[in-house]
């Protein structure tokens, strides 16, 4: 057992508290790993907020680590101690139906399918106070050790920097992926992004790398423009500063609609603004933000009858376990920069410090060092 801080969600709108836990020895099948740097995603937020009911509390939240492997349990074979890995958020068991067909990455071991509050033996590997303390998502990379299956870890190049990929655990490849994978951005057309947190501005990075020649942003937080810029959009606008409708002028601004739009806040109006707002015949909109759960859309049927495709997309589509490691490589070689995205760099005890500045909009991605 190893004893060590992790940060503790108690309850529902509660700050995270710095705890002591005891970490237990990984079981057959799992790895225990140093976790070295976690960056800071909405999705913890929402936690911290209750918007996910399945997720039970007392949690360990975070879910955009790096680290080491500090020890491995019977029969893991993939990765050894010393070696640098990736948690992974969204598992890769490589044998269900969604694992085997090469057109799908959600694999049914992933909450979707069944809760990941609890290792999958149904106990959990962290203690504190003599209470139980449950995972999230498996992985809990807010906690300076943690315990997930070998099944949701990827081993990494040796020579990747932990406090810079630790992004591609989720907020890259979210978004990143949503514009390579999930719409197959080509090159030439046109594309507008709602919402530009690490997530919005990662499908940014990906429209730009994908040759997109027209890249609209879309706040509400003009903060957010000149970073925008940087990473490759050609426009900002914030529907505040409009008189029409938002999908009214992207209409207008391209003739006939944006070729793909994208939706990376989570909210019913920018969902429905972001259909409306891709071309009526062959546009495509991929929803990238998660609603709160429970939370429902109506919609206009017409807005389908011409053609418009309107797609979902979990961490940009990629296999995780195949392609983490390979999105790592392209990161040595500097085949994209999501260093850019790195904002503020803060030591793990300032964590609650860390939600504040996504909270005030200020921050687009902080890095947590143990
Ligand atoms: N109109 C325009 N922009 C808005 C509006 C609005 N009405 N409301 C908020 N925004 C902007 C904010 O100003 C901000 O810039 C941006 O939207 C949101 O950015 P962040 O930094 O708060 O959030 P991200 O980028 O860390 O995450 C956003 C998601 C929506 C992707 C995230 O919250 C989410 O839903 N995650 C689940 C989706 C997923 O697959 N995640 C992978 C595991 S997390
Ligand atoms: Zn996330």
């Amino acid at each position: 057992v190893i004893r060590c801080r992790a940060a503790v969600a108690w309850a529902v709108g509660k700050p995270l508290s710095i705890e002591q836990v005891e970490v237990a020895p990984p079981k057959a099948g799992e790895v225990r790993i140093k976790i070295v740097a976690t960056g800071i995603c909405h999705t913890d937020e929402h936690i911290l907020k209750g918007c996910f009911p399945n997720v039970e509390f007392p949690v360990i939240p975070g879910h955009e680590g790096a680290g080491i492997v500090e020890s491995v349990g019977e029969g893991v074979t993939s990765v050894k101690p010393g070696d640098k890995v990736i948690p992974l958020c969204l598992p890769q068991c490589g044998e269900c139906s969604f694992c085997l067909n090469p057109e799908s990455n959600f694999c049914q071991k992933s909450h979707l399918s069944e809760p990941q509050n609890l290792l999958p033996d149904k106990t959990t590997r962290f203690t504190c106070k003599g209470k139980q303390i449950h995972h999230f998502l498996w992985v809990s990379t807010f906690a300076e050790y943690t315990v997930v299956p070998e099944y949701a870890v990827a081993k990494i190049d040796p020579a990747a920097p932990l406090d810079k990929v630790c992004l591609l655990g989720c907020g890259f490849p979210t978004g990143y992926g949503a514009a390579i994978n999930t719409a197959k951005v080509k090159p030439g057309s046109t594309c507008a992004i709602f919402g530009l947190g690490g997530v919005g501005l990662s499908v940014v990075m990906g429209c730009k790398a994908a040759g997109a020649s027209r890249i609209i942003a879309v706040d509400i937080n003009k903060d957010k423009f000149a970073k925008a810029k940087e990473l490759g959009a050609t426009d900002c606008i914030s529907p505040q500063d409009c008189k029409k409708p938002i999908q009214e002028v992207l209409t207008e601004m391209t003739g006939q609609g944006v070729d793909y739009s994208f939706e990376a806040i989570g909210h019913a109006e920018t969902m429905i603004a972001a259909l409306a707002s891709c071309n009526m015949n062959t546009g495509i909109c991929v929803m990238v933000g998660v609603m709160d759960s429970g939370s429902e859309i109506s919609l206009d049927p017409m807005l389908l009858l011409a053609g418009r495709t309107w797609k979902g997309s979990a961490l940009g589509g990629w296999k995780m376990r195949d392609c983490i490691p390979k999105l790592v490589s392209s990161y040595l070689e500097k085949k994209f920069n999501s260093d850019l995205l790195i904002t503020h760099t803060l030591p793990f005890a300032k964590v609650n410090e860390g939600f504040e500045l996504l909270r005030a909009g200020k921050s687009i991605r902080s890095v947590l060092l143990f």
